[in-house]
């Protein structure tokens, strides 16, 4: 396949609630789209990326930027490009895998959809369906409730809340106590340290019979989080440290996580993303699909990834309406028993609604050789 040109574009969509992570709070999504243009056809991308580098050192300005000028230039001049062989044209690029994901999204997708492959099953999903969590930000305890009321009441199959130091055993037993059957982990986005007040309160979470703790420690901080998993019950799990296969490969040497939060975007692809299935699923470590608040495109390849056999506990794969009023696919997600479809058409298998796209891009511009 030869890509002919590679379109960048900004997109803004507001959530329909406010999402606060111990990191900061987002009321409006600001994201990238790569649409890449080949001798074949289109395909497209979506960059998990947020505004600000508080995920991870990530940002959508650093990506769009390292796009335009280090990623399209080396697959515009290549002869011939594939999803498989993409790894190594960009292999001179250090890190910013969640740019790197998005161009092998577009990639893969134009592939896919030009031999009429679905994307699951070019990936190895064994699934037609997956099971659906949700990630709650933090609100007043009051409101808390009133937000995961509504999602069990809609069918979702366990909550995430999240949590950071001054918040956490409380809005968990508020949450567990009404909810005694579901299943409940919270998420603290590298929050906590070992000092002995983190320690406790997180140990303070044991009697909530809690699916997981993602996440407490720092991104590079393997050996905190194996002592952690020592001090506590609660089966710790891993998002931000898990930056490639191999880093997995360590954190689970050193029983930092015994489940792994698997996001395309943060191993540098899919493709990666397989791989890391695969090495979980060969060392016993279940794994379930991250999410990273995407639109119905990433939500597409979210899904069919998810449809994967390792993935065995429910993702942050939520239906459209969980964060947009309106999606920038013609068909969005829609939760069915707690459960997504998984797309079965060609390539990610959802329509881009490119008249609301383009009623609702900032900016936009056309990278060619
Ligand atoms: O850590 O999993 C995370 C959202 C933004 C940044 C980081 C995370 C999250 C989520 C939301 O928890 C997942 C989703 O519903 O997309
Ligand atoms: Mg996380």
């Amino acid at each position: 396949m030869k890509v002919e040109a590679v379109e960048l574009r900004r997109v803004g969509l507001p959530l329909v609630a406010p999402f606060r992570t111990s990191f900061g709070a987002m009321t409006e999504r600001d994201f990238l789209l790569v649409r890449v243009h080949t001798d074949l056809g289109v395909g497209w991308g979506e960059c998990v990326a947020f505004p600000e580098p508080g995920y991870s050192e990530e940002y959508v300005d650093g990506a769009h930027d390292v796009l335009r000028r280090f990623l399209a230039p080396r697959v515009l001049a290549a002869p011939a490009v594939t999803a498989n062989g993409l790894g190594a044209l960009t292999a001179s690029v250090q890190g910013h895998a969640m740019a790197k994901a998005a161009l092998e999204l577009a990639v893969l997708d134009a592939e896919l959809r030009a031999t009429g492959t679905a994307l699951g099953e070019r990936l190895g999903a064994t699934r037609t369906a997956v099971d659906c969590g949700v990630s709650v930000g933090m609100f007043p305890i009051p409101e808390l409730l009133d937000h995961v009321d509504a999602y069990v009441a809609g069918g979702y199959r366990r909550v995430k809340l999240k949590i950071q130091p001054g918040f956490d055993v409380e809005p968990v037993r508020a949450v567990r106590e009404r909810h005694p059957d579901i299943g409940l982990q919270v998420d603290a986005n590298t929050a906590y340290t070992l000092d002995p007040a983190d320690v406790s309160a997180l140990a303070g979470l044991d009697p909530f019979g809690l699916l997981l703790i993602e996440q407490p420690l720092p991104v590079d901080d393997l050996l905190g989080h194996a002592e952690l998993a020592r001090r506590v019950r609660t089966p710790i799990c891993l998002d931000e440290s898990i930056t490639s296969v191999r880093a997995a490969e360590t954190a689970i040497a050193l029983g930092a996580c015994t489940i792994v939060n698997i996001k395309a975007g943060r191993v540098g692809g899919y493709l990666q993303a397989v791989r890391l299935h695969d090495l979980c699923v060969a060392r016993g470590v279940p794994v379930w699909c991250g999410g990273m608040l995407e639109t119905g495109i990433g939500r597409a390849a979210n899904v069919a990834l998810a449809a994967l056999p390792g993935f065995t506990l429910p993702g942050d794969t939520s239906a459209s309406d969980r964060y947009y009023a309106r999606d920038v696919v013609t068909e969005p997600f829609v939760l069915d028993a707690g459960r997504l479809p998984v797309p079965t058409g060609p390539g990610l298998g959802v329509t881009v609604d490119e008249a609301y796209l383009a009623s609702i891009t900032a900016f936009q511009e056309t990278i060619r050789p």
